[in-house]
């Protein structure tokens, strides 16, 4: 299942069904959470498969942080390691419970904007998000891919990565995704089975 959508005249928006330690984008954007040393879902299987110099990497990054944690709504880079992609972008989004519904959005839309951020400030063209605090974290997702679609929208207007893809694991995510990036984008420009 994929499908391609237009934002702007020079940028895509790409969803799949798919696992997205395999995607060879400059970058690929883990559901991290605030300690940043891995975990379960997204995460557990980016760091199995970057192997454990991404570990390492998180530590000392983690040692540059206030308190040593990275609070909902950040990004950071890493190196991708054993990965196919080069870099790994670690956003946190919010648990969903602990915020009301608006605050929630904006620390949602705050990880898509803040990694769209770096990956325009390193000049990577390609980046691949998974579907952030809909696993774990209990956002609804038809909620949560109505903020991350407009928040890929909003951010490329300044500028950023030519092609943005998002990795869903499962086919009622990307139900739930495409029905966002028509309502936010308008029709698809391809799609395929
Ligand atoms: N590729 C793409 N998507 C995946 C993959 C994969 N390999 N594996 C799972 N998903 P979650 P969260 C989907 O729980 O809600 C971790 O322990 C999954 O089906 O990974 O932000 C962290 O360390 C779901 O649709 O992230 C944090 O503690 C989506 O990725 C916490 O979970 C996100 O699910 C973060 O929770």
């Amino acid at each position: 299942m994929e499908a391609t959508f237009a934002v702007g005249e020079t940028h895509s928006l790409e969803l799949f069904v798919g696992d997205i330690t395999r995607q060879s984008t400059d970058a690929i954007v883990s559901a991290a959470n605030a300690l940043l040393l891995g975990g379960g879902g997204v995460d557990g299987a980016i760091h199995k498969a970057a192997g454990p110099r991404l570990f390492e990497a998180c530590r000392a990054l983690k040692k540059t942080l206030p308190g040593g944690v990275l609070a909902a709504g950040g990004a950071v880079l890493t190196g991708g390691f054993d990965l196919p992609a080069r870099f790994v972008i670690h956003a946190v989004g919010p648990i969903y419970a602990e915020h009301d519904p608006a605050r929630a959005a904006e620390l949602l839309e705050s990880c898509y904007v803040q990694a769209i951020g770096i990956a325009r400030r390193e000049g990577l063209a390609s980046i691949t998000f998974p579907s952030i605090s809909t696993g774990v974290y209990g956002y609804p997702v038809a909620a949560a891919a109505e903020v991350a679609v407009a928040a890929v929208k909003r951010a490329l207007a300044s500028g950023g990565p030519a092609v943005v893809r998002f990795s869903l694991f499962d086919p009622d995510t990307f139900a739930a995704y495409h029905a966002a990036a028509v309502a936010v984008l308008g029709a698809p420009r391809a799609e395929g089975a």
